[in-house]
């Protein structure tokens, strides 16, 4: 593994295909992205991220950077699309997350890759999937699973433990289900959680029949909703924490993703003020408005504790949302598993007060790996070098930061239609390639004229769709030589 660098702001530099530059010590001290670049050969041609005016180019002062090390409380939902909620125009009335992302920054082109296990793998490991055994979700069955976590590959809680902090996750892993690729054995000091997929059952808690709830090593059966569980357990571990020892919770829940069962008061709530909407919509509407309550409790915890100032929350998703049980993705196309806008664009936003201005909205495009390198500048760590993550920490807290010069790539390998094969897309600034079937000729857009990509611009745009046609190929061949499944034994 690399040496890590200690106290480099901007320490990496993309060229086209995705390889690095270290800036390491060579550079010291807070270098602009911008100054780093030049140091090597360029190779990209494309514009730089989308041509947007930055809602926070009016932000009345830059906020200094953080002196302590913050805690951070990292919540990822479950199949939540870009539009779903009402933190960013939906209609699911989402008051918990409105609140914090109108205390926070809101990210409008925040983007992860087309599903569950792979976003997770990138973004605990800073790495994109494919380069750390994770192009496809795991399952129970080795012939309907897509990836096999590297050994090697080392995760944001292993970097954290070692700057101090406590690390917990609760909720879903979904990164393997027997050691050494369980959450205790790859940084968190805490488990109490579920090891799979999804659950057949919010109730039961099953998975084809099998229990992968634990807490630490220990299989549990507990009773309720799991999204109450979740909730609670995240409670439960914040009342062990102590002011002034920073930690690191991961809280993973699974809702809204399928079977889409809502506690009932919660789907008679939705059914008493909609009237006339449809049963489906309404459990899943239901369903993401009790997400959104337990969030609120675990909120409330935090700020009981007296730990809600010190600490960094940002919250997320790990994909689209499912357009099969009703999702809104907002003003997207399509939805989870694909690699148009809307399985791949997300709802992000990040509160921490007194350093993170309230109010603000930025168009900048980040990915959910970027959130790796983040989170480990916001404690005043070393961040690894040879991460593909950019850390967007000098956004956050209202500092100039130029658009990382870089590709972004998003990849899904799945069974059944797909036999085994993967689909993929590119994004260079407003331009995307994509093959949203494996095999399918690759279809050309640009989000700025056409952000539903309607009309392909493939066949009029022959000089773009090659340069981004060679680089998709170069990146898809230097994930080839990555394994991704389980070794023989
Ligand atoms: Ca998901």
């Amino acid at each position: 593994m690399s040496q890590p660098v200690r106290g480099i702001r901007h320490q990496v530099a993309w060229t086209a295909v995705g390889s690095l530059v270290a800036g390491g010590g060579l550079f010291g001290g807070a270098v602009s992205a911008q100054e780093v670049l030049p140091a090597t050969p360029e190779p990209f041609k494309g514009q730089v991220g989308l041509s947007v005016k930055d809602s926070r180019s009016d932000f009345p002062q830059p906020i200094q950077a953080p002196k302590g090390s913050p805690n951070v409380v990292l919540v990822i939902l479950d199949d939540v699309g870009f539009g779903a909620t009402s933190t960013f125009g939906g209609p699911c009335q989402t008051p918990t997350l409105e609140r914090l992302a109108r205390n926070g920054l809101r990210y409008t082109q925040f983007h992860t890759t087309a599903l569950s296990s792979p976003t997770r793998a990138a973004l605990l490991t800073g790495r994109y999937q494919d380069l750390v055994g994770v192009p496809g979700v795991i399952r129970t069955h080795a012939n309907s699973s897509w990836g096999h976590l590297l050994p090697e590959a080392t995760l944001l809680p292993v970097y954290l433990k070692k700057a101090g902090y406590k690390t917990a996750i609760v909720g879903k892993w979904h990164l393997g289900l027997e050691s050494p690729n369980v959450p205790n054995e790859r940084g968190f000091d805490h488990f109490h959680g579920f090891l799979g997929d999804m659950m057949d059952d919010y109730y039961s808690h099953r998975r084809h029949n099998i229990n992968y709830m634990r807490l630490n090593g220990e299989t549990i059966d507990p009773k309720g909703h799991a999204t109450d569980l979740f909730t609670q357990w995240a409670c439960d571990w914040l009342k062990t924490q102590k002011k002034g020892e920073p930690f690191f919770l991961y809280l993973a829940y699974n809702a809204p993703h399928t079977p889409i069962q809502p506690p009932k008061e919660w789907l008679a709530k939705v059914k008493a003020r909609e009237a006339g909407i449809a049963d489906r919509r309404a459990k899943l509407v239901a369903l993401i408005e009790h997400l959104d309550d337990g969030i609120g409790k675990v909120l409330s915890c935090l700020k009981e504790m007296g730990l809600d100032q010190d600490t960094l929350v940002i919250f997320t998703s790990d994909n689209g949302g499912q357009t099969g049980v009703g999702a809104n993705n907002g003003a997207t196309r399509s939805g989870k598993g694909n690699v148009y806008e809307g399985g791949i664009r997300v709802p992000m936003a990040a509160r921490w007060p007194g350093r993170i201005a309230a109010g603000g909205r930025t168009k900048r495009i980040a990915l959910s790996m970027d959130i790796f390198p983040t989170v480990l500048e916001a404690a005043g760590t070393e961040i690894p070098t040879g991460l593909d993550g950019i850390s967007f920490l000098p956004t956050l807290l209202g500092q100039q930061q130029p658009e990382p010069k870089r590709d972004l790539f998003f990849r899904r390998r799945e069974g059944g239609q797909y036999k085994g094969k993967t689909i993929q897309a590119i994004r260079r600034g407003d331009w995307k390639l994509l093959e949203n079937m494996p095999g399918a000729p690759r279809e050309l857009y640009n989000l700025k004229t056409d952000p539903l990509e309607r009309k392909n611009l493939a066949a009029a745009e022959p000089k773009m769709f090659k340069e981004l046609d060679d680089a998709l190929n170069a990146q898809l061949a230097r994930y080839e030589a990555v394994p991704w499944q389980k070794p023989k034994k």
